[in-house]
């Protein structure tokens, strides 16, 4: 295990080098399957796709599904399929960089395998982590879970529509979240009503304006 995360590891200082060279920020989305990542990129391509140039790499198990939710923003896509791998590593996302032109982007969201736990893992070179979990997934992952807490920049609590059709506790969950992370950014947002978005689009902007 500590062979294959060095081995990682050096992949992804290279890739962090080369897009920091280039100034495209990248964002290495992580949640749980469901819990709303290209609902949130879908919604984020709508809002920022003609300030900024963006690019995606949908990372899935099989099938380029969400990748064909987002053809419609007309930006450059690519699909990793991981045949089983629960996670993206930085050799795959290393090989895929050829397939965009780094000179013509800003930032680049990298939509990870659904699953709490591998993708935390493995630094893929990414600016940072982007912890999403909804609402109806239980308010205790950031206890159950916390090393992506503790590694993400910000975190997107996501179906807030729903709130009252589940038990969860707002409390229990910001509380263990500030446990683990006392200072995190936290954006309580629903991507399918809007609640809350102007606040993560403003965030985002922001994170990508400082690359410049
Ligand atoms: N009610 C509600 N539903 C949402 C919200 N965001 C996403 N959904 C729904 O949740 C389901 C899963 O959303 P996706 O965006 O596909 O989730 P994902 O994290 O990309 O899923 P995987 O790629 O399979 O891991 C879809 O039916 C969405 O319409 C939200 O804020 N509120
Ligand atoms: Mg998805």
């Amino acid at each position: 295990m500590k062979n294959i995360l060095d081995r990682n590891q050096n992949k992804a200082d290279e890739v962090r080098n080369l897009l920091s060279s280039k100034k495209v920020l990248m964002v290495n989305i992580i949640s749980s399957p469901g819990a709303g990542k290209t609902t949130l990129l879908e919604r984020t391509c709508e809002e920022l796709g003609s300030k900024f140039r963006i690019g995606i790499i949908e990372g899935d198990i099989t099938t380029d599904r969400d990748a064909q939710r987002l053809k419609k923003y007309n930006i450059p896509i690519v699909v990793i399929n991981t045949e089983g791998g629960c996670h993206l590593d930085s050799h795959s996302i290393s090989k895929v960089l050829d397939s965009f032109d780094l000179d013509n982007l800003d930032v680049l969201f990298v939509e990870n395998v659904g699953n709490l736990i591998c993708p935390s893992q493995f630094d893929l070179g990414e600016t940072f982590k982007l912890a999403v979990v909804s609402t109806t997934e239980g308010d205790d992952k950031p206890g159950k879970y916390p090393m992506l807490f503790r590694e993400a920049r910000a975190v997107l609590l996501n179906k807030i529509d729903l709130i009252p059709y589940t038990n969860f506790n707002f409390d229990s969950f910001s509380s263990d979240l500030k446990k683990i992370n006392s200072q995190i950014p936290l954006f309580e947002i629903s991507s399918t009503r809007g609640d809350g978005l102007k606040g993560w689009y403003d965030w985002i902007e922001d994170e990508i304006n400082k690359m410049h």
